[in-house]
């Protein structure tokens, strides 16, 4: 659909990663009408205050990036947070933005939707095709459950709703808490610790052989504002850098990047999870849309803004 510079979007999660990123490429873009909302101000799990906030608001479109997220252990730690909190927040967002009136929903997924052993690189085909990767099926399921809302409402009632999978995703604002964090920002925070006291080595989680596929929350919010703007049907689409590596090569280039010069040491009775998660981007590649930002100064940006921000509380 065509969005006008000063139609109102409403952006749900703006504070974390993936919302803050889609907030400045839309002002970047030049859209200035956006609406936001902190978390004491609208409780997302809150079914009665998110349709009163909705009849008020009047969004012309939503972009859904208000998720409970985490790495491997928060996961696994807290199965039923993860299945809880999405559902509800899912729910309550798709639900009353349709009776709403918006015109757009954007909804977002994650790799970990895919069965853990689909053949690779996966293609969006393969949902619901296997079992899923056990550390993280009670976040996987909320999220399926959010795709089948999306395609349903759009069946159903003619709702304009599109569901995106981004692959792993990382960058400025991400969470550096070494116990709830994803591996990259987790990774460098470690190694700039152990550079700072001279540790003699840092401890990778797990084996270090599983692959993952990483992507600047940047690149995916400029994807995201692609497709809002220009896709319109039921089926997912991925969203990736389209190549991976492992986590002990994601693990040396952190190193590089930090100058960090100690060994490296794997912690096996961590979990791996997934062996692989390379998403196949032909369907992406199609729509007219490819990434702009590699690996190397992803990481580079990235402990840059933990650098500036290393005393924030929230770190
Ligand atoms: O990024 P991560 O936590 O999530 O872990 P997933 C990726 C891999 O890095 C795993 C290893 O094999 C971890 O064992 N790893 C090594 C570490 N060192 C560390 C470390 O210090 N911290 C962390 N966190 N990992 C998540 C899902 O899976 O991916 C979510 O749990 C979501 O649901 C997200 O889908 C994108 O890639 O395994």
């Amino acid at each position: 659909m065509t969005l006008t510079k000063d139609a109102k979007i409403y952006v749900a999660g703006h504070r974390g990663l993936v919302g803050s990123a889609i907030v400045r490429s839309l002002r970047r873009q030049g859209f200035d009408n956006l609406i936001v909302r902190a978390r004491h101000e609208l409780d997302l799990t809150e079914q009665g205050a998110v349709r009163e906030f909705f009849d008020a608001a009047r969004p012309q479109a939503v972009i859904m990036a208000a998720a409970r997220v985490g790495g491997i252990h928060a996961n696994n730690s807290h199965p039923a947070g993860f299945l809880r909190d999405n559902l509800l927040i899912q729910d309550n967002v798709i639900d009353a933005a349709y009776r709403s009136g918006a015109e757009k929903f954007v909804f977002l997924g994650s790799s970990c939707i895919y069965p853990k052993m689909a053949p690779q690189p996966i293609k969006e085909d393969y949902l619901l095709t296997g079992p899923l990767e056990p550390t993280n099926e009670w976040y996987a399921v909320a999220k399926i459950a959010g795709i089948k809302m999306c395609q349903a409402y759009r069946r159903e009632y003619g709702f304009n709703a599109i569901a995106l999978m981004p692959t792993n995703l990382y960058g400025p604002g991400d969470n550096f808490d070494l116990q709830s964090s994803h591996v990259l920002p987790a990774l460098i925070r470690k190694f700039h610790e152990a550079k700072s006291r001279d540790d003699p080595s840092v401890e990778i989680w797990g084996t270090g052989t599983p692959r993952r596929e990483f992507l600047h929350v940047d690149d995916l919010a400029d994807a995201v504002l692609h497709l809002l703007q220009t896709y319109d049907a039921e089926p997912i689409v991925n969203i990736g850098w389209g190549e991976d590596v492992t986590i002990r090569e994601l693990a040396e280039r952190v190193m590089s990047a930090i100058g960090y010069r100690g060994m490296l040491t794997f912690d096996g009775t961590k979990p791996d999870g997934t062996p692989r998660k390379l998403l196949d981007v032909s369907r992406l590649h199609g729509l007219g849309w490819r990434p702009r930002i590699s690996l190397d100064e992803g990481i580079a940006a990235t402990y840059a803004w933990f650098k500036e921000h290393a005393a924030d509380a929230r770190l």
